[in-house]
């Protein structure tokens, strides 16, 4: 997994999170306002991203290798976690 690099012909990166083994990585990130954020299911059950506040919306059910993504316009932290493994749960701050 690469850390989003040249997403765009402008060179303004995505973020990219990967959900591998039951876990969000990175479980924290760092983004400016405006910034997609897509997650990505790597491992061989399903998840669900969902924000913990209602912020963003859910996603569906993400098979293996599915990808959800969110755009982040307001400063903020977003909590997410997954609906099937709450246990999995992850941050997104946006500056
Ligand atoms: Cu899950």
């Amino acid at each position: 997994m690469g850390g989003g690099a040249a997403q765009s012909m402008r060179g303004f990166a995505g973020y990219r999170i990967g959900i591998r083994n039951f876990h969000f990585r990175p479980a924290r990130v760092v983004a400016p306002a405006g910034a997609k954020v897509t997650w990505t299911n790597r491992d061989e059950e399903p998840h669900v991203v969902v924000s913990a506040a209602a912020q963003f919306k859910n996603s569906p059910a993400l098979d293996t290798g599915d990808s959800y993504s969110a755009v982040f316009d307001k400063p903020g932290t977003y909590a997410c976690f997954c609906s099937i493994h709450p246990q999995m749960t992850g941050t997104i701050v946006v500056r």
